[in-house]
């Protein structure tokens, strides 16, 4: 019998994907977590029944939250992850030699734990491997709240605003990680599709301009998320990520990246009309 897998991206709409078993099932005290084997994607992992990473698009989405910040700042020494408990942001801020320690801060040890086990490839440095890497398991907000005027960049790689993520996409949230940046900081964070989401977006760009002189949003395309187009908030205290770009030196990066390059940074931030008017002030 075949089986398929069925994420629902509005009454209408969605995502199937043929799946060949179910690696992982299990209920922590924050969500439902589920790791499952498909033919085209490789691993998933699900949480609440919603995609979070696939084994073979994961890539498009680590690439685009970490390293358009990571070459902006001039030297990002340190890095915090809100979030992002599969450990594939962590991966990618570790290919920089710049930075000194990564923190994670994810509300769920529970996807840490399964993701060390069944989805490798994206925990390779979250599994006690790797000394310039510090884990949490704590509320973003908490942790952020201890932790002021500490960090070069923060990178929010959290959940859609349900359930424990509610929080990060308000302005108080923000004005802790505008405190919790030092004086030149950057924040990026995983702002939703603008296919899809246009009043989630709406509501946080305008509370992220509340908070950051300057705020961007750029694109990325994940075949596994809604609409395939997915976007980034690039928030920041004095680094322009187009105009205080360095191309020479991203170009310069001395590891490979199947979706970045010094190109595409510049590209990414070009917003189709429907996308600049979801954001417009
Ligand atoms: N790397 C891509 C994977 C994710 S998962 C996002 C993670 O954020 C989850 O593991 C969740 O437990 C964690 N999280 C949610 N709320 C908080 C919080 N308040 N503090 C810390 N961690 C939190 C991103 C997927 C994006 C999906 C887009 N459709």
């Amino acid at each position: 019998m075949d089986l398929w897998y069925t994420e629902k991206h509005s009454e209408n709409v969605g995502i199937t994907l043929k799946a060949t078993r179910t690696l992982f099932s299990g209920k922590s005290p924050f969500q439902q977590l589920d790791i499952i084997e498909t033919l085209e994607y490789g691993r998933m992992m699900l949480l609440d029944g919603l995609v979070m990473v696939t084994e073979r698009d994961e890539f498009v989405y680590h690439d685009m939250i970490s390293h358009p910040a990571l070459f902006t700042h001039p030297c990002p020494k340190r890095v915090l992850v809100i979030g992002g408990g599969d450990g594939g942001s962590i991966r990618e801020i570790m290919k920089h030699a710049t930075v000194e320690e990564a923190v994670l801060c994810e509300i769920d040890g529970l996807v840490i734990e399964k993701s060390i086990e069944l989805l490798p490839s994206m925990a390779c440095d979250i599994d006690g491997s790797n000394p310039r890497v510090t884990l949490h398991v704590d509320d973003g907000l908490a942790y952020i709240r201890e932790h002021q005027d500490a960090f070069d960049l923060i990178l929010v790689d959290s959940t859609d605003p349900i359930g424990p993520a509610v929080g990060l996409f308000e302005e108080d949230f923000y004005r802790l990680v505008h405190g919790a940046l030092k004086k030149d900081g950057i924040m990026v964070a995983q702002s939703e599709s603008p296919f899809y989401h246009a009043e989630i977006q709406k509501n946080m760009y305008r509370n992220l301009r509340n908070v950051f002189p300057i705020v961007e949003m750029y694109q990325a395309f994940i075949p596994t998320y809604p609409s395939g187009l997915w976007s980034f908030a690039f928030a920041s205290k004095q680094y322009h990520p187009v105009r205080d770009f360095d191309k020479a030196r991203a170009a310069a990066r001395p590891f490979h990246t199947r979706y970045y390059n010094e190109d595409l940074h510049l590209g990414a931030f070009m917003l189709p009309t429907f996308a600049r008017e979801n954001i417009a002030p």
